[in-house]
């Protein structure tokens, strides 16, 4: 298939972009490159230390005998640009990474805020519009997030997007239907993904455009099969207080000796996913496009879920740490219970890499590796969710 990855720079987009490429498909990166100009404004890098993207495709080529192409296009802008291309390609399927995913990077300001909303909606939305001016008919594989469905103890397992509800209508009879999962964003940067949803539904009901959206957890891990043939193909590591995720954040203190900066009473429960198990994903969702028709398919793109107090103690026992429990900078229950239905990426034949196995290792080897491009100073968390939260900011001693 002709598939056009966007956001195919990114720490999810570049192993799936070489994923979808092992398997055979004709992949084109589409990137604005924004990410690597927010670590500059940030003052970071990621942990590995990643090569531009011309360099990473030529290694690919090198590596594989197989060439991926690149367009440097920022989607949220650029719209006839983007009018442009697809009219040229007609690819038959475009994978959507092309947003700003940090939820603190999102909360940081006003400015931050208006940043998040009008990249990831424009970027959304335009992508819709172009696809129906210019009537390519390509299935839209979109990043979601699990953080749509809020993060409210509930007692059923989330359902796949959709909510079967019973109301009386006003003659008192009985009626049921299938609604969206009620949204309950977390912070801006969730707020987007909940629109987005908005934007998939009306594009396929108003103009048949074929959307999946994914509603992925956490990933973690770094490499995948097709990262590891060559160091150039090294994947993003992000380990700061903006971009780094829980996870990867545990691992990369424990291996420099900082304390594991478990935020609150570690009692908040989330999904989490390999990112060896997100390539696979995506191109079991870019492969059964067939299916799609009518309203958008969401499907819940996690293995498993766990409370961050355990996954600190994980990681403390495995790697030796010490645990600290700082105030938490974010507005969020203090503890909640979690458990997501993920039945059709296991249909499709998904086989889970759950986080009890060698790949922690795996992850500790490359922070050990590279911990001389540790800057602490980079760790404490930098964004706050009000100014309550951010009066009580604390950073860990030993720190
Ligand atoms: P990332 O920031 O590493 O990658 C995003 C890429 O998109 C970057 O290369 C960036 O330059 C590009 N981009 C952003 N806006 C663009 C625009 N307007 N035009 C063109 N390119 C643009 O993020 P990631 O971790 O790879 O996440 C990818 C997607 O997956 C995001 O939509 C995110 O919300 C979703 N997701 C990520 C995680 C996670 O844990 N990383 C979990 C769930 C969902
Ligand atoms: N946390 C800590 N200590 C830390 C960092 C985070 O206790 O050092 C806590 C946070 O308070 C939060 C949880 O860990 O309760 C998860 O935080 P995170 O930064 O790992 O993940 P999150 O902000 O939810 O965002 C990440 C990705 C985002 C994606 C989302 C999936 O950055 O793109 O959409 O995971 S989900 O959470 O399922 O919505």
């Amino acid at each position: 298939m002709r598939i056009f990855v966007l956001g195919g720079d990114g720490f999810c987009g570049w192993p799936s972009a070489l994923h979808l490429s092992a398997h055979g498909h004709d992949v084109t990166i589409v990137d604005s490159g924004v990410r690597r100009r927010i670590d500059t404004e940030l003052g970071v890098r990621s942990l590995t230390p990643i090569r531009t993207l011309d360099e990473r495709v030529a290694a690919w080529r090198k590596a594989t005998g197989k060439t991926i192409g690149t367009v440097e296009m920022d989607i949220a802008l650029d719209y006839e640009d983007l009018t442009e291309l697809l009219s040229a390609e007609r690819p038959d399927s475009i994978v959507h990474f092309a947003e700003q995913r940090s939820a603190p990077y999102s909360m940081k300001s006003p400015a931050h805020k208006r940043y998040t909303i009008d990249n990831n909606v424009n970027a959304t939305h335009n992508l819709m519009d172009a696809l129906v001016e210019t009537g390519v008919d390509a299935h839209v594989v979109h990043l979601g997030s699990m953080g749509v469905y809020g993060y409210e103890s509930v007692p059923v397992d989330l359902p796949e997007g959709y909510l079967t509800v019973s109301y009386p209508d006003r003659t008192g009879t009985m009626r049921s239907r299938e609604i969206l999962y009620p949204t309950n964003p977390g912070s801006v940067y969730h707020l987007t993904k909940s629109l987005d949803q908005l934007v998939f539904q009306f594009y396929a009901r108003n103009d048949g455009v074929r959307v999946t959206d994914l509603h992925q957890g956490i990933v973690w891990g770094t490499q995948t099969d097709e990262t590891t043939l060559d160091e150039a193909l090294i994947n993003r590591f992000d380990y700061d207080g903006d971009y780094g995720t829980v996870l990867n954040r545990f691992l990369v203190e424990a291996t420099i000796g900082y304390p594991l900066t478990v935020y609150g009473s570690g009692g908040q429960t989330r999904a989490f996913i390999n990112i060896r198990n997100t390539v696979q994903c995506i191109r079991l969702a870019v492969e059964s496009g067939d299916e799609v028709s009518g309203r958008p398919r969401v499907m819940n793109q996690v293995t498993e879920t766990h409370r961050i107090a355990d996954l600190a103690d994980l990681v403390a026992r495995v790697v030796g740490a010490q645990v600290v429990h700082l105030s938490n900078p974010r507005a969020e229950a203090d503890v909640n219970e979690l458990s997501a239905v993920n039945d059709h990426l296991l249909a499709l034949g998904l086989d889970p890499i759950l986080l009890e196995s060698g790949l922690l290792a795996e992850s500790v080897d490359i922070a050990h590796k590279y911990a001389d491009r540790v800057d602490k100073e980079r760790i404490p968390a930098s964004s706050y969710w009000n100014r309550e939260r951010e009066a009580k900011s604390e950073v860990p001693a030993g720190g």
